[in-house]
């Protein structure tokens, strides 16, 4: 790809989309273009379509999401598949008006139906019935790669749909309320060892099992993407590993350096038992994720100690 590309980072601000901007600029790519929900609010039909029009966008990256955890994505279905859609249809309609060759669309594990065979490989999309704490985004996301398809075939474009697990990273959300497993127990974690907590709650039974995948990998795998002008399918982006959540909790409190004891609350969902993605697909063509689970926990660690330190708590339920 070429490194003057005009590259539009739809969703700079969050996890993924700042992990882009990040590897794009040190692999040398020099346009990159952002703009903030003030300046531009993806849901707005029109404003998206004048700014494709005037903008000469080259790249799409359409990280851009209302995104969340178990029970945010439980607790407010309709939010999460009316942004998402919307968010979706803008853009991916404005960017093939504007004749936008390529784009990169990112989905969610959670597209899988619920007791999908682990594990999962791409073509189970759609098999049987959806995980109930989470079927309104995952809708709306295989909405967006079921565009992204149909107008590969019809117009010719070369839009791509990448479906991570679950990520974690810099920019992570800390909201107790609305972020996922991983960056909420890093900050129980942390919070019960300054205050000299004797036990940390964990929610649900701890044994569904999951696979996390740092960020900065899902950014590689999609310059590898570009880079390799893969230009239409649907790929799984993960490490190919999973664990219980009760051995996530452990491997947080060792990076913590919290040594007191886990506790189960069963009032809490589970969501669906496992999810590991087949990533065979993306292997085969010559990428894989090279960011272990406990470097890249410590790592995250150490951006969530800076960012707690300079902000404190109250601005991380932001
Ligand atoms: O990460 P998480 O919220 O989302 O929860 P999902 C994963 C598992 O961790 C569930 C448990 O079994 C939770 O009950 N868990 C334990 C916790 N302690 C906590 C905690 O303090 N906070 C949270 N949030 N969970 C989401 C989907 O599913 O994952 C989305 O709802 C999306 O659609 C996203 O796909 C990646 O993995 O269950």
């Amino acid at each position: 790809m070429n490194k003057q590309a005009r590259i539009f980072v739809a969703g700079h601000r969050g996890m993924v989309g700042s992990a882009l901007v990040r590897r794009l600029a040190a692999e040398g790519y020099s346009n990159v273009v952002t703009r903030t929900r003030a300046e531009l609010d993806l849901t707005d039909q029109a404003a998206v379509n004048r700014f494709f029009e005037v903008e000469q966008i080259d790249v799409v990256l359409l990280a851009a999401a209302r995104v969340g955890g178990i029970f945010a994505n439980a607790s407010q279905p309709g939010q999460f598949i009316y942004e998402n859609l919307v968010i979706e249809t803008n853009v991916i309609h404005a960017a093939y008006r504007a004749r936008v060759e390529r784009l990169v669309f990112f989905g969610s594990s959670c597209i899988y139906p619920k007791l999908c065979p682990q594990p999962i490989r791409e073509e189970y999309l759609l098999g049987s019935a959806l995980e109930p704490t989470n079927d309104a985004y995952a809708i709306a996301k295989i909405a967006g790669l079921k565009l992204c398809e149909a107008y590969n075939r019809e117009y010719n474009t070369q839009y791509v749909s990448l479906m991570p697990t679950n990520l974690y990273g810099p920019n992570d959300n800390y909201d107790l309320n609305s972020s996922h497993v991983l960056p909420a127990l890093l900050r129980k974690a942390h919070e019960a060892r300054l205050d000299g907590f004797p036990s940390l709650m964990v929610w649900g039974s701890g044994t569904p099992r999951r696979e996390f995948l740092h960020v900065d990998d899902l950014a590689a795998a999609t310059l590898f993407v570009l880079e390799n002008d893969i230009t239409d399918g649907l790929f799984n982006v993960g490490v190919g590993e999973d664990l219980a959540i009760r051995e996530l909790a452990e491997c947080i409190c060792k990076v913590v350096g919290f040594e007191g004891e886990l506790v189960f609350d069963a009032s809490k969902p589970d969501g669906t038992p496992r999810k590991l993605l087949d990533v065979s697909r993306l292997a085969q063509m010559g990428w894989r994720a090279s960011i272990g689970l406990e470097e890249g926990i410590a790592a995250t660690y150490r951006d969530f100690v800076e960012t707690y330190a300079s902000t404190g708590a109250a601005a991380l339920q932001a």
